[in-house]
C-alpha cells in the first residue's frame, strides 16, 4: 500500500526510533531521520531492523534550533515524532544540564522550528511516567499531578507542558505521549531489563558468574517498545492533539523481573544477583502503574505483549548475541 504521507523522526537512531521508523515505513510513509554528530556509529538498531537503507539521514541537533529548521524543511514532513533525548535517568544526575539542555530546551527548539517552517505539521513528543515520580495516585493517568524525582524528569516536564502550551497558544497539532517503561531487544545496556537479559545470556553461556544491580525492589508498568510505537502514530491520526497516558496497567518488581529472565534459562536468580550501593539512584521512583482507560477508548489502543513474552524475547536475542562474541 503506497501512502503520499511524509514523517520526521528525531531520535531513530534509538530504540523507539527504529522501530516507529519501520513501521511508519511498512504503512507507505516516506521516513527522515534526524542524525546528531557522533564519533561512533549509531545504526546498529536501524540495521538489525533491516531498514537502514529506507530511512533518509538528515543531519542536526535539538540543541541546534537552525538545524532543525532545515530538517523540517528538507523533510517536508507532515508528521514530525520529537523522540531525541539523553533517556539515562541515572545519567541525568552527572549530567542534568545537558539533560535539560536536550530533553527540556530542546523541545521548544523543535516546537518552535515546527511553528516556524510548518505549522500545519503534526507533532508529537516523548513524554514519559518519570515525571510522576513520587507518586500522588495509585494509579496514574492524564489528570494524575506530576512530582519528578530526577534532573531528567524535571527536564520532560518542561518538555511535556511545552508541547500542551504550543497546542493551545497557536492550534499546533501537538499531542504528548506519556509512555510508561518499554522495553526491547533494542533497548540500551545501561536500563536494567536489558541489563539483566544480557547478564543471564552471559552467566548461562559461562562467561561471568555474577550481575550487580541496584534497588531491585523498585516497581515498574514494563510494556513492549513494538506496540508502543503504535500508540505514537494513533495519537496523530486523531483530528486534534492531546495527553495519552500509554501504560500495561500491570507492575512487576525488578526482584521478580530476574526472576523471569533467569527462568528462562533454567537458572535461580538468588544464585547471581547482587545488589551493589553504587546503582542506588540519589533519589528513586519507587512504583509506576499507568491508566491507559484514556488511550484504550479513544486510540483503540493496547498492549499486545506480556512481560513474559518480552523478557523471553530479550533473553533469547541476547543468548544469540553473546554465543556469536
Ligand atoms: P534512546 O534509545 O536512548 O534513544 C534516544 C535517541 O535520542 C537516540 O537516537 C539519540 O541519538 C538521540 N539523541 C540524543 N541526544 C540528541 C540530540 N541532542 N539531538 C538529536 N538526537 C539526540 O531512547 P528510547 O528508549 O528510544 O526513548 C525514546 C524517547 O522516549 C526519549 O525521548 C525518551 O526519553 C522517551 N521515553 C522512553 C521511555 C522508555 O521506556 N523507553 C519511556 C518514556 C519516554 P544517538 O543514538 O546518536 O545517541
Ligand atoms: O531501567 P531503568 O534505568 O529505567 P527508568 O529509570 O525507569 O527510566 C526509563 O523509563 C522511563 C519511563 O518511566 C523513561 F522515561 C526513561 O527514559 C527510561 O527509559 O530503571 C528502572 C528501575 C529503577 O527504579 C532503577 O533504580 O530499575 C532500578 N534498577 C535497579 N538496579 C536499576 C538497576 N536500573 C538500572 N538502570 N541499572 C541497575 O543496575
Amino acid at each position: 500500500m503506497t501512502s503520499a504521507k511524509s514523517a520526521l523522526i528525531t531520535g531513530v537512531t534509538g530504540q523507539d526510533g527504529a522501530y516507529l521508523a519501520k513501521l511508519l515505513l511498512e504503512k507507505g510513509y516516506a521516513v527522515s531521520g534526524l542524525l546528531a554528530r557522533r564519533s561512533t556509529d549509531t545504526l546498529w538498531r536501524l540495521r538489525e531492523l533491516g531498514i537502514a537503507d529506507d530511512v533518509q539521514l538528515v543531519d542536526g541537533d535539538v540543541a541546534d534550533l537552525a538545524s532543525l529548521i532545515r530538517a523540517i524543511r528538507h523533510s517536508k514532513a507532515d508528521e514530525i515524532y520529537n523522540l531525541a533525548a539523553q533517556s539515562f535517568v541515572g545519567t541525568s544526575w552527572q549530567q542534568p544540564v545537558l539533560t535539560a539542555q536536550v530533553d527540556g530546551v530542546g523541545v521548544i527548539n523543535i516546537l518552535e522550528a515546527v511553528r516556524l517552517a510548518s505549522p500545519e505539521s503534526r507533532f508529537y513528543q516523548a513524554s514519559t511516567s518519570e515525571m510522576f515520580g513520587l507518586i500522588q495516585a495509585e494509579k496514574q493517568d492524564e489528570k494524575t499531578p506530576f512530582y519528578p524525582r530526577s534532573p531528567y524528569g524535571v527536564a520532560k516536564l518542561m518538555g511535556h507542558w511545552a508541547t500542551v502550551n504550543y497546542r493551545e497558544s497557536f492550534g499546533m497539532h501537538a499531542s504528548s505521549g506519556i509512555l510508561f517503561n518499554h522495553e526491547s531487544p533494542l533497548r540500551g545496556i545501561e536500563f536494567v531489563t536489558r541489563k539483566v537479559t544480557d547478564g543471564v545470556a552471559r552467566i548461562k553461556l559461562g562467561k561471568v558468574k555474577k550481575l550487580a544491580l541496584g534497588n531491585i525492589d523498585a516497581k515498574r508498568d514494563w510494556g513492549f517498545a513494538g506496540d508502543y510505537v503504535k500508540a505514537m502514530w494513533l495519537m496523530l491520526q486523531q483530528p486534534e492533539g492531546d495527553d495519552y497516558v500509554i501504560a500495561t496497567g500491570v507492575t512487576t518488581t525488578v526482584r521478580d523481573m530476574c526472576e523471569l529472565a533467569f527462568g528462562h534459562v533454567g537458572l535461580d536468580y538468588r544464585d547471581h544477583v547482587e545488589v551493589d550501593p553504587r546503582y542506588m539512584r540519589p533519589a528513586e521512583v519507587d512504583v509506576l502503574l499507568g491508566n491507559a482507560a484514556k488511550a484504550n477508548n479513544k486510540l483503540g489502543w493496547y498492549p499486545e505483549t506480556s512481560l513474559k513474552e518480552l523478557i523471553s524475547m530479550m533473553v533469547e536475542a541476547d543468548l544469540r548475541r553473546v554465543s556469536k562474541e
